[in-house]
């Protein structure tokens, strides 16, 4: 008997040991909600494995076998929200890149009832690799246990489904070796903005999962062996991010958006990393702002970040990795 619970207790290490993961929590106003409650029951709940099949429709949300118990819930465009990791440890353990997409229902459909079937969903959120020209490639994703995003304000009022996708590359470098972790969210949008989210894309169909001909959509950044040799460049997958402009444009082809993304991040890591720096200096010289700065679990600080660098009492910076500091 003695044996028989040891080798569970060593059966039991073994599943630990896998390191996988879900996304189970939203964060609302700051504060985690419960389990499984505005994120729909994904398949994986139980085993936390992940999705590699990018043309199955369980890309969408994983929730093939979900009777549909999630609940929506209420959230001001413009505020911050996020997803809260669960898991063998809890945090996005592999290296891997982070998008978070949002679709909105049909105007005669109740979200919770809604598939996300169609050209409907459009990003906006993005943690891509970062490189240097082939000698390191770094992952500000790994390790977070909490991701956050802003809802476009322009984002207009209405029911939608908010997806965020960890896509784990430790083992990308052949077909369907890339790890999809994917949990979609319940929202109903309020005081919504005028704009025209975009570009649009479909899941699955966003994704080939494999290299493609660059005539043909670039798609490098699922298929690809992160470890030699390094990278020299890393395209983020999927359309630009949506910041909330009304110029959005629905029908543009997913190849020449997901080859933009690239070129707009690389940009957009080298111009905020020079006003990161201006806006930690002014924090410094001005006097302490008393209730202002980042939400819990909201982003700090983090190369790159240009953002709030101060945290709502009695929420402290702290330093997730390099690339991310997280009001904790
Ligand atoms: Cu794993």
């Amino acid at each position: 008997m003695k044996s028989l619970s040891a080798f569970a207790a060593v059966a039991a290490l073994v599943v630990g040991v896998s390191a996988h993961y879900t996304l189970p929590n939203f964060i609302v106003d700051g504060a985690n909600t419960s389990t499984w409650q505005y994120v729909r029951q994904t398949n994986n709940w139980q085993d936390l494995n992940p999705l590699t099949d990018v043309t199955s429709t369980d890309v969408r949300c994983y929730d093939s076998l979900e009777p549909g118990t999630a609940s929506t819930v209420s959230v001001a465009a413009g505020s911050t929200v996020g997803f809260t990791v669960v898991g063998n440890p809890s945090n996005l353990y592999h290296d891997g890149v982070l998008n978070v997409y949002m679709a909105k229902a049909p105007s005669d459909t109740d979200v919770s009832k809604w598939d996300g079937s169609g050209n409907v969903w459009f990003k906006v959120h993005e943690i891509p690799a970062v490189t240097d020209g082939g000698k390191t490639i770094t992952f500000p994703a790994t390790g977070l246990t909490q991701v956050t995003f802003t809802i476009p304000s322009a984002t207009p009022s209405g029911q939608y489904l908010i997806r965020v996708e960890h896509i784990a590359l430790h083992v990308a470098s052949s077909f369907a070796g890339a790890q999809f972790y994917i949990a979609c969210a319940q929202v109903q949008v309020t005081n919504g903005g005028t704009g025209t989210p975009g570009p649009l894309v479909a899941f699955p169909g966003a994704y080939t999962g494999n290299v493609r001909l660059k005539a043909k959509g670039y798609e490098p950044g699922i298929m690809i062996n992160i470890y030699w040799p390094i990278p020299t460049t890393y395209i983020q997958p999927g359309p630009a991010v949506w910041t909330g402009s009304g110029t959005g444009s629905g029908s543009t082809t997913a190849g020449a958006t997901t080859t933009t993304a690239g070129a707009t991040t690389t940009t957009k890591a080298t111009t905020t990393t020079s006003k990161a720096s201006t806006t930690a200096a002014t924090t410094t010289t001005s006097a302490p702002a008393s209730g202002t700065g980042a939400p819990q679990f909201g982003q700090c600080g983090g190369q790159g970040w240009a953002g709030a660098t101060t945290c709502l009492s009695p929420f402290k910076c702290t330093v997730v990795n390099t690339f991310y500091s997280q009001c904790l």
